[in-house]
């Protein structure tokens, strides 16, 4: 086995030493030999030489471009041969389009299996870069800004991108400042497309903008992506309601396709603050969204707003969440499970290290990704800290923390419920379902100060069935009579009940009411 693999890596690197590496550079000439001595002036001479596997090398300094760089479907790679085109070493080429005309993109990308790396691009005369018919690239370190449209678009069925530890800013579309995002898996965006440590702001429409016409049924995924101050120009002014300002926008469709089209979306450890409108946005999207760990602050019209009902077969699951200074709200068919706005949690701006928003613009690590900042962590003693349910991704302390940011600190009050789980018990309520009345049994340890909290599925409190100093151990029961706090029956539904001990939740349980 060992034979073959170092066979197998021999083959690979013989293979490589045959790929070409192109140069480009300010001051080259496309008559010259493309080498790194005598580099190519253009990119299209470039990227015309160029084959699967092949590494255009692009020098530092500023490109004036005023005609858009397409790389054609005929120029695509291969699963196992790229085409690569990249800054060298860590030089920052500058591809700046301010003499092109509007309308115009600055890189048009058709093919597939590119990977590009490095480039800034700026004033093109519509998008930085449009990914349109291409497929399984990967652009990294990228940046997008100042561009009179979208900063980096992907559209006409393009999927399966990686858009990697990439900025998108300062990007609006004078006269009407009505579309320029960020970044816009949008229209007829194909599927499968994943965004990855990046980050846009200052945009004068949207962060992300997943709207769609003309695609139906297609998925985007975001992780570690940021998004703040978009709906406003550069210089901070307000250009109109046309300007929508939404942070992540997961959807939808329009009265022209009568609300009916479907932008799955999975959002992870994502980050909206500062938008002038809403920080994670349905609009209108019939489709699936999940969202762990996600933390929105000082949007304007919401942090958070899911409210229209979706396609019946898709489903909206919202856990481990955070929203501080800002407003939730999200209809009943969502699936939540510790978010911060449950009423067990507060959230105050001592729960957090900074709220300095100027924070998150800042440069880069040396490898590419987010700063590492203090911008809404947790502070020590938060009770958001430890307080999530454990969704699968790693985490530190006792359980995983709520929000986008975990930190390295323990909850030293949660940390009771993860200390002593065979001490205490919340069994399951019988009869179940039930109507009207049901019993609800938890086992203590010892004498306790213990709290039964009756939620209905959005997270309203409906009834507290204990709330004290209990002295008996052992088998306790408390009986709900399906009425909440103002003696009203309430409406037939899930609804859940909690066991808190000393203020700290230690268990929670579902119900079935039927009428
Ligand atoms: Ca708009
Ligand atoms: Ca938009
Ligand atoms: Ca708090
Ligand atoms: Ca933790």
């Amino acid at each position: 086995m060992k034979k073959l693999i170092l066979l197998f890596l021999f083959f690979q690197f013989a293979v490589n030493h045959n790929y070409a590496q192109i140069y480009v550079a300010t001051y080259g000439n496309d008559d010259s030999l493309g080498t790194k001595e005598k580099p190519y002036a253009t990119f299209t001479k470039a990227i015309s030489e160029s084959a699967p596997g092949d590494t255009i090398c692009v020098r530092g300094g500023t490109y004036n471009l005023t005609t858009t760089i397409t790389i054609t479907a005929v120029k695509s790679g291969t699963d196992s041969q790229m085409c690569t085109m990249t800054a060298y070493n860590n030089e920052v080429p500058v591809l700046d389009f301010s003499e092109q005309e509007l309308g115009s993109k600055g890189i048009s990308l058709k093919s597939n299996y590119w990977h590009i790396i490095g480039l800034n691009i700026t004033k093109a005369g519509d998008n930085g870069m449009d990914i349109n018919f291409g497929s399984n690239n990967i652009i990294e370190r990228c940046q997008f800004y100042r561009n009179n449209d979208t900063g980096l678009q992907l559209s006409a069925g393009s999927a399966n991108n990686q858009i990697i530890n990439c900025d998108s800013y300062y990007n609006a579309d004078p006269p009407d400042y009505a579309d320029a995002d960020g970044f816009a898996p949008k229209l007829t965006v194909g599927s499968g497309n994943y965004f990855y440590g990046c980050r846009a702001w200052g945009n004068c429409d949207d962060g992300w903008d997943g709207y769609l016409r003309g695609a139906d049924d297609v998925s985007t995924t975001l992780e570690n992506c940021w998004t703040w101050g978009n709906g406003y120009l550069e210089n901070g002014s307000d250009p109109g309601s046309q300007a929508n300002g939404n942070g992540f926008k997961m959807g939808g469709g329009d009265n022209s396709n009568s609300d009916s089209l479907m932008h799955h979306f999975t959002l992870i450890k994502c980050v909206a603050f500062n938008n002038k409108a809403k920080g994670f946005d349905q609009n209108n999207n019939m489709g699936s969204m999940i969202l762990y760990n996600c933390t929105g602050y000082n949007n304007q019209t919401a942090n958070y707003r899911i409210q229209r009902a979706i396609d019946p077969e898709q489903v909206v699951i919202v856990k481990n969440c955070l929203s501080y200074d800002g407003l939730a709200q999200l209809g009943d068919f969502a699936i939540q499970e510790t978010n911060s706005w449950f009423p067990a949690f507060e959230v105050t701006a001592d729960d957090f290290l900074s709220l300095d928003t100027d924070l998150a613009s800042a440069a880069r690590q040396a490898d590419g990704s987010l700063p590492d900042i203090d911008l809404l962590h947790l502070a020590e003693g938060s009770d958001l800290i430890d307080a999530g349910v454990d969704l699968g991704f790693p985490f530190n302390g006792l359980a995983p923390d709520l929000g986008a940011f975990e930190t390295d600190f323990t909850n030293s009050i949660n940390e009771y419920k993860y200390t002593m789980p065979g001490d205490f018990q919340l069994l399951q309520n019988y009869p179940n379902p039930f109507n009207p009345t049901t019993h609800i049994s938890y086992i203590l340890a010892k004498p306790e100060k213990v709290t039964l909290i009756i939620f209905n599925s959005v997270g309203q409190k409906v009834a507290t069935l204990v709330d004290g100093e209990m002295r008996e151990t052992g088998l306790n029961t408390a009986i709900w009579n399906g009425r909440n706090k103002n003696g009203m029956i309430v409406p037939a539904g899930v609804y859940f009940y909690r066991l808190e001990l000393r203020n700290v939740i230690i268990s929670t349980r579902k119900m079935l009411f039927i009428k």
